[in-house]
């Protein structure tokens, strides 16, 4: 048996970096393995599906999905605890965490590959990674095709001609929204880290690598900006907050980016998968979104069906849902 956790990952990759800092956060022995073609042999030995993070036990059993390894790891490592014992915030966490793995990777994916100067940025440090020691033809033929690639698959986020305005507006309200919350604490839910710190935290620290929403951040959202470098190593500096302090300033993110977006977003995109339609238009904040239907996400909106059913009381949540536009979604 091995004595830590491998985990294999790269720092372009949202869902890798918000599992490394939550091993972080709790002090579970693990390494850090880049992805690349020096450790293929060993990655595909334990990966299910071609994607990552992927963690390996020290058992040398191999997990994927950011989501559920955390939760795994959390019932193995419980202290110091990733969720908020208030059942409000608490429930509110996980939502958040799950809204940033599914709307926020549509600003990082959108904004990292909807101008030159990112997709330059993105591509050249992917094909860095992938091939460390190639010269300077072989990298940017590298680069090239990295590019090519992925410029043709930000469809698959729904970033097209149409819906680009929404996600960058979406994007620069919510930053503007998280720095008026961020400016009098450390963290999303007071002075220690959350789940939904994570889940939101692995896009955007992401997408201010990339210099176009690098530049926003820098330059309008100090306090986010303190936040993204402070979550690449968090550390507890007190205790959870009470649902009351937290609300004035985190009310209008939750209204704006899940209740007004993500949520009616979610719900048509299951509607879509459900009736097997190969494109789907919904109306979101006053404007119209089409896209094709994303399959993953279907699936975790079940997950998080499931999360809100599991809260025992319900009495302060529900309200709150209703007023955040999020109640309806959630009860299915
Ligand atoms: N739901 C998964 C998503 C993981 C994911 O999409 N990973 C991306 C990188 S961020 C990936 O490996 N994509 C396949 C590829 O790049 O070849 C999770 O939370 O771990």
């Amino acid at each position: 048996m091995a004595d830590q956790y491998r985990l294999f990952g790269a720092e372009l990759s949202p869902y890798s970096v918000k599992v490394r800092s939550y091993c972080r956060y709790k002090d579970i022995p693990h390494r850090w393995i880049i992805r690349s073609a020096a450790v293929q042999d060993e990655y595909n030995k334990y990966a299910k599906i071609p994607i990552i993070p992927l963690l390996v036990t020290p058992q040398d059993a191999g997990m994927q999905d950011s989501t559920p390894i955390i939760e795994q790891l959390e019932a193995r490592y419980p202290a110091p605890s990733i969720h908020p014992a208030d059942p409000v915030s608490g429930f509110l966490s996980a939502l958040i965490e799950e809204f940033g793995d599914e709307w926020g990777n549509k600003w990082m994916f959108h904004y990292r590959w909807a101008r030159e100067v990112d997709q330059l940025s993105s591509a050249g440090r992917i094909a860095r990674m992938m091939m460390p020691a190639a010269d300077d033809k072989q990298h940017t033929q590298m680069v090239a095709q990295v590019r090519e690639r992925m410029v043709n698959r930000v469809w698959f986020v729904g970033s097209n001609a149409q819906t680009a305005p929404q996600i960058e507006a979406s994007f620069c309200e919510a930053i503007e929204q998280l720095d008026a919350h961020l400016s009098s604490r450390a963290y999303l839910f007071g002075a220690r880290p959350s789940f939904g710190d994570l889940g939101l935290w692995g896009q955007i620290y992401n997408a201010w690598t990339d210099p176009t929403p690098c530049a926003f951040v820098e330059g309008r959202a100090p306090h986010v900006l303190a936040w993204v470098q402070r979550m690449v190593w968090p550390r507890a500096v007190g205790e959870f907050e009470p649902w009351s302090n937290l609300e004035p300033t985190l009310l209008p993110f939750l209204e704006r980016q899940l209740g007004a977006r993500f949520m009616p977003w979610t719900l048509a995109n299951a509607e879509a998968i459900a009736a097997g339609r190969e494109e789907f238009s919904v109306e979101l904040d006053g404007h119209t979104w089409t896209q094709k239907p994303q399959k993953y996400h279907a699936k975790s909106l079940q997950a998080l069906r499931a999360k809100y059913a599991a809260v025992t009381d319900t009495s302060g949540l529900d309200p709150l849902l209703a007023r955040i536009g999020c109640l309806h979604g959630l009860q299915g």
